[in-house]
């Protein structure tokens, strides 16, 4: 049980739960993918081992995390690993996951470093995810870019896949199988500066599409790494209308956010190296995000 500090806090009227950022505190975690079911937040997210240094990476399987309160977090371990994928080439790479859920099934999309993106399935959010197509479902060959998965199904049961690192975003439809693309991936048009960590969510009837950007310390006068950008569109492949920045800089190399409604409130998760000062060594953290009357985002003010 990951247990977090909470502060009640009054604001104009309303009873708002903070919990103490990192929420995560037992094990280093980044990337998360929050997915609300049945009143749930299950949160699942890549895993830095405690041994990575500096720059490097080590990222061997995925963790999952639950909450009904925003605030209380359980630690359901890992439940799934790069081992769940006969085809993989290589032993680390364990990078930024999402699972959604369709007709009772539960699909995680899990990019394997170099070695493109794979699907696992299961009947529960909790797992045992098993990989039923025993190959790639997204990869290039020696394609380091196929990072990031992502995926958004419409209101009527269309399901969209996003994914890209090093400067593009892809989109393509997925067949109602969830487990093969449905036509090519394209470009996703309109970005600006994008980087990676997609994420695709709706607001008033507007798809979102969310992203870190390429900044580093000292651009632009402003403090810290990737930031998180925005765009909309009236389509979930766009074109997309770049809309701006809705975080600030990140203290590690990398940013990674995800945007969920839970309880009618919405959240911005990201992650940050407040524990460790280590860059391959992160922590989920959460806030929350709100939106103008003009659908607009605002800042998100990082608390790490
Ligand atoms: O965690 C490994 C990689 O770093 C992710 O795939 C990127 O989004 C960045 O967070």
């Amino acid at each position: 049980m990951t247990s977090a500090l909470a502060a009640l806090l009054a604001c104009a009227g309303q009873t708002v739960l903070y919990a103490q950022d990192p929420i995560i505190q037992t094990k280093y975690t980044a990337d998360p993918a929050p997915m609300v079911y049945n009143d749930t937040v299950f949160l699942y997210t890549s895993h830095d081992e405690d041994d990575a240094q500096g720059y490097g990476f080590k990222m061997l399987d995925w963790q999952l995390y639950t909450s009904t309160d925003m605030v209380n977090w359980t630690d359901h371990g890992p439940i799934a690993s790069l081992k769940d994928f006969t085809w993989r080439k290589r032993d680390n790479g364990a990078w930024a996951l999402q699972v959604v859920e369709r007709n009772g099934k539960f699909y995680m999309y899990c990019p394997l470093h170099g070695n493109g993106i794979g699907v696992l399935v299961s009947d529960s959010p909790y797992g045992p995810f098993k990989d039923p197509i025993g190959k790639p479902l997204v990869w290039q060959k020696e394609h380091w870019d196929d990072i990031d998965p992502t995926v958004y199904i419409d209101d009527d049961g269309q399901a969209y896949i996003y994914n890209g690192g090093g400067g593009t975003c892809k989109g393509g439809r997925l067949k109602d199988n969830m487990m093969e693309l449905d036509g090519a991936m394209r470009t996703m048009e309109g970005l600006v500066d994008f980087h990676e960590a997609t994420w695709v969510h709706k607001y008033n009837g507007k798809y979102y599409l969310s992203y870190s950007d390429n900044h580093n310390p000292g651009q632009e006068g402003v403090e810290g790494y990737n930031r998180m950008r925005y765009a909309v569109s009236d389509h979930p492949l766009g074109p997309w209308k770049y809309m701006g920045i809705y975080m600030g800089g990140s203290d590690c190399f990398t940013n990674h956010g995800s945007i969920v409604e839970y309880k009618g409130e919405w959240f911005a998760f990201y992650h940050s190296i407040a524990l460790s000062g280590n860059p391959a060594l992160r922590s989920v953290c959460v806030d929350r995000l709100y939106y103008n009357p003009d659908g607009t985002i605002r800042m998100v003010e990082r608390r790490k």
